[in-house]
């Protein structure tokens, strides 16, 4: 991963040990590509036209930026719109100093995410926290080892069948509401699948799991789509097995999955009990969101077009 560490410089340099730091501790998430922020600066032999073509270079080869904006400096507020423009994920960090307010540019962005911090220790955890999502693997379920104790239990139950490892080259993928903490009692584990051929794939997981408690499984046309579903259970868990042609990140179950988890961090605790209210008293996890956020038509499809949505467009929904 290659990060791009903005910080003042003829803005003003006062802050140099503390942008240090802060590299440090971005070393652990990948290689930052702009070190020497970290110590003062002297005016080099190199001109501004090559510093900044190389650091705009820089800027587009990141992955994630970050920025220490507590000094307002041109170049660091130039990098980030630049960032913003090639829609990197972008993080910024200032502390309340008592001098300065940050830029209404900065802030209101959608498209950043800025974090007031009083000492290293809490901005190493915003880093903490933010990289786990920008590296969240979803086909990976080491993140459920973490997790609420529901999380911990299905990652017990997938690791103990081997789910993810027997159905590999289908790309198996965790996908309904465990993964994004808001399941009930009812929640089944939901894997999504890609095959290529539906009977070859049908043989498979039925020479795999066909003995498992309750299994059946069956081909149909669903929503226009030719689906191979199986279920059974296991440790306490309803599993669906959900193979379709299409790749896994194009299945409405995993897109529902990743717009569902974008909604709940954006609206935060209040929005996320009333979804469990709703889904508690039996309303479906796609009808709960669109009643909530108050969208007509068809809740399945229909959700759907906040993907295009931007962050604050989501947030007005709510409020
Ligand atoms: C060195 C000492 C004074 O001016 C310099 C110029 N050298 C720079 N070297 C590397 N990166 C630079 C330089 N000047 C600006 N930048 C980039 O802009 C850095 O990546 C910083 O994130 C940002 C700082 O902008 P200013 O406006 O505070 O200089």
């Amino acid at each position: 991963m290659k990060i791009y560490f903005s910080g003042s410089i003829r803005g003003g340099q006062e802050d140099a040990d503390i942008y240090k730091q802060i590299i440090d501790e971005l070393k652990k998430y990948g290689n930052v590509l702009t070190e020497h922020i970290g110590s003062k600066i002297q005016e080099s032999n190199l001109s501004d036209e090559e510093i900044h073509d190389r650091d705009l270079k820089w800027v587009m080869e990141s992955d994630v930026v970050v920025a220490e904006v507590t000094t307002p400096s041109l170049g660091v507020g130039y990098e980030i719109g630049r960032a913003a423009e090639f829609n990197k994920p972008i993080i910024c960090l200032y502390r309340k100093n008592g001098k300065k307010q940050v830029s209404a540019m900065i802030a209101g962005c959608s498209q950043i995410k800025s974090f007031e911090y009083s000492s290293l220790e809490d901005a190493k955890q915003v880093l903490n926290e933010q990289f786990r999502d920008i590296n969240k693997d979803w086909r990976n379920i080491n993140y459920l080892k973490d997790g609420s104790p529901v999380q911990v239990k299905a990652y017990n139950c997938l690791t103990k069948l081997g789910i993810l490892d027997s159905l590999a080259e289908y790309n198996p993928t965790l996908t309904g509401t465990i993964p994004i903490g808001i399941s009930v009692k009812e929640s089944d584990l939901d894997i999504a699948c890609r095959f290529f051929d539906a009977d070859r794939f049908e043989r498979v997981v039925e020479s795999i799991f066909g003995k498992q408690e309750g299994f059946k499984i069956e081909q149909k046309e669903k929503a226009g789509y030719w689906v191979v579903i199986a279920n059974f259970n296991f440790e306490g868990f309803d599993i669906e097995i959900y193979g379709s042609a299409y790749p896994v990140t194009a299945q409405n179950s995993y897109r529902h999955m990743l717009l569902e988890d974008r909604i709940l961090k954006l609206l935060g605790e209040d929005f996320n009990k009333e979804v469990v209210k709703l889904k508690e008293l039996g309303t479906k996890t796609e009808p709960a969101f669109t009643k909530l956020l108050k969208i007509e038509g068809d809740p399945f499809s229909s959700l759907l077009k906040l993907e295009a949505y931007s962050d604050n467009e989501i947030k007005k929904l709510w409020n």
